[in-house]
């Protein structure tokens, strides 16, 4: 059999370095599969059990490799189901590749089923290169832009392949007008700023008094050198929810996450601050970084459009952070005054203090903060850890203790539910051999992470070793969204829309062939983590927790109490719970009066 233009397809994107793809099959891409069925095993399939979660592995496989992240899905409605994952990964800058089908080129235009308008959906997610090819001899180009695009940019690109065209014999573009004559292979440059853009960020960060540093993802690969401009300028540094593995929690400078899912010590950095450093961060909430005109600013990001967006800075620098930090650090004066540095760490001290006791403190049955918070101890050395998007964002913000060599991540710029689980399998793809672990809310569970559990079980046997464990949170509640109701709309509890059924989901595991662990009591909680993180399958640790302890922001304004006070008198349906349980602990740590309420 001569070579399809789907085996070469393939063969080219094996050229680029694709090994693993994640997908769904369909009539639209029956001969792509039939030619990975030919491909010598050069890739491994990751058979999904719904397209968007293919996207989402792809975007969690670009995450925790750097490498390009490619998924595949048919025709029409595979397609479709993509699209949310692709906008996970457009929207935290990772480089994936959508691979789908497209009816026979002879249909197309003819209202014909499953035909659906490709690169106009995709247009917007995948918008630097979304091409739907129509010649073999175009192909070539196609695969070489669509990866080099993706790889150069980090952005979203997609191809899609009308299936008679996948079955089509491969011809090579003829030497002709019209044609081209594409190569693969790219190399990421080393991007660093002119020496005069250098002097003057220097300037600005020796001028300063009081450094507080924000990192993000950006700034992954730049641990040592964050630390050693951190050493320098007597800065503290608070983290972005994406940047939570660039510098290990137990440094004591470090104040944690920063944002409504944020620390106090965080919000006291950059409220107190005199000059701000920002690394590869996209971090989107203004009022959280010092008011306009406070601080001095320095930026550092790869993408220019990133630069000065969130607040207005002085000196913007497009850079590698690692290879920026570097040039930028024989410049920088080491600060004598340390009493800036001791504040710092001072609140930060007392902050991990106020953790424990909220951690600690009596829920009915479960807090939620104490499942975190026992987790950080047990956490073996090189976990990845993912977070899905609900109340469980909160804890793993605060209450994870990062350490270094770990990772993690979860869906950032789009908060999108349901992203843990895939999110935990593209780890063990990515990283066989260390040990995963996902915390999800039962809502999140029940959108689509328990389906995908028949995945793990389906591969874990694959892996290096077993160790991969999904927390979930059974609050019977959509809780994040309740206390967002509360708080800021001042709305009681619709149980209507928030209240959500009781699931078994331990045992939902069980069925699959897993562990099943299932917690109702937090003297329980650390002997189940033991037992889960030792255990010879993967585990579904079940905690049933409490809904009435509010993931409320690091501070809370006036107005948001004032809402939360009419919430409770307009007859919340679990009032008598919020008022005489954690809630009240943990409101009045947080409301006007105490050091960090009332600011706005
Ligand atoms: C796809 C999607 N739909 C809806 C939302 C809005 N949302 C954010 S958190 C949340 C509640 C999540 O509930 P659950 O998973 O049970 O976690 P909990 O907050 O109860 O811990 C909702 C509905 C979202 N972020 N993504
Ligand atoms: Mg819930």
């Amino acid at each position: 059999m001569s070579q399809t233009v789907g085996d070469f397809f393939l063969q080219r994107l094996h050229q680029w370095g694709v090994h693993t793809i994640f997908g769904y099959p369909g009539d639209g891409i029956n001969g792509l599969i039939g030619a990975l069925g030919r491909a010598n095993g050069d890739f491994k399939f990751v058979q999904v059990r719904h397209e968007e979660m293919a996207a989402f592995m792809a975007s969690a496989y670009a995450k925790f490799t750097g490498e390009v992240g490619v998924c595949m899905a048919t025709s029409g409605p595979g397609a479709a189901h993509l699209i949310t994952g692709l906008y996970d990964a457009r929207l935290d800058h990772m480089p994936v590749l959508a691979i789908t089908g497209q009816q026979a080129r002879t249909a197309m235009g003819g209202h014909y089923q499953q035909e659906v308008d490709l690169p106009a959906m995709f247009k917007d997610v995948a918008g630097s290169f979304v091409c739907q090819a129509s010649m073999p001899a175009q192909v070539r180009h196609v695969v070489d832009r669509a990866m080099r695009i993706a790889k150069g940019r980090n952005r979203v690109t997609a191809v899609v392949l009308p299936n008679d065209l996948q079955e089509a014999p491969y011809a090579e573009p003829p030497r002709a007008h019209g044609t081209l004559h594409s190569g693969v292979g790219y190399s990421a440059p080393k991007v660093v700023p002119h020496d005069a853009d250098l002097r003057r960020a220097a300037e600005v960060l020796n001028a300063g008094g009081k450094v507080a540093i924000l990192v993000g993802a950006g700034a992954r690969h730049a641990t040592d050198e964050v630390i050693a401009v951190a050493e320098a300028l007597g800065a503290g540094v608070a983290k972005a929810l994406l940047g939570k593995a660039v510098l290990p929690d137990d440094l004591p400078w470090v104040t944690g996450s920063i944002g409504l899912l944020g620390t106090k010590p965080s919000w006291e950095l950059m409220s107190d601050c005199d000059t701000l450093l920002m690394i590869g961060s996209g971090f989107p909430y203004s009022e959280f970084l010092p008011p306009e005109g406070q601080a001095r600013g320095v930026q550092i990001d790869l993408e220019p459009e990133m630069l000065s967006l969130r607040y207005p800075m002085e000196v913007g620098l497009v850079g590698d952070s690692r290879e920026t930090l570097r040039a930028l650090l024989p410049m920088l004066e080491q600060k004598k005054d340390r009493a800036w540095r001791k504040q710092i760490e001072k609140n930060v001290a007392d902050w991990w203090k106020v953790l424990e006791s909220r951690a600690m403190t009596a829920a009915n049955p479960v807090n939620p903060q104490r499942v975190v918070w026992e987790l950080s101890p047990r956490l073996p050395d090189r976990a990845i850890i993912t977070s899905d998007s609900g109340s469980c964002a909160n804890w793993y913000a605060r209450d994870l203790k990062i350490r270094r060599g770990m990772m993690c991540s979860l869906s950032g710029g789009l908060a999108s539910m349901g992203a843990a689980v895939p999110y935990a399998i593209a780890a063990k793809f990515a990283h066989p051999d260390r040990p995963v672990i996902a915390l999800v809310g039962d809502g999140a569970m029940q959108m689509n992470n328990m389906a995908e559990l028949i995945t793990v079980a389906k591969y874990w046997r694959e892996w290096a070793n077993p160790h991969w464990v999904v927390c979930v949170f059974n609050n019977q509640d959509l809780n994040q969204v309740t206390w967002e109701q509360r708080v800021m709309e001042g709305d009681p509890k619709f149980n209507v829309s928030q209240q959500i059924p009781d699931v078994p989901y331990h045992r939902f595991g069980e069925l699959l062939g897993l562990r099943g662990i299932f917690v109702d009591h937090p003297d329980r909680l650390a002997a189940a983590w033991e037992e889960a993180l030792a255990s010879d399958r993967p585990v579904v640790l079940e905690v049933k927790t409490d809904p009435e302890v509010p993931p409320l922001p690091p501070h809370i304004t006036l107005k948001q109490a004032r809402n939360f006070a009419s919430a409770t008198i307009s007859g919340d349906p679990n009032e008598a719970g919020m008022l005489m349980g954690a809630a009240r602990e943990v409101l009045s740590t947080v409301l006007p009066g105490s050091r960090s309420g009332g600011r706005h």
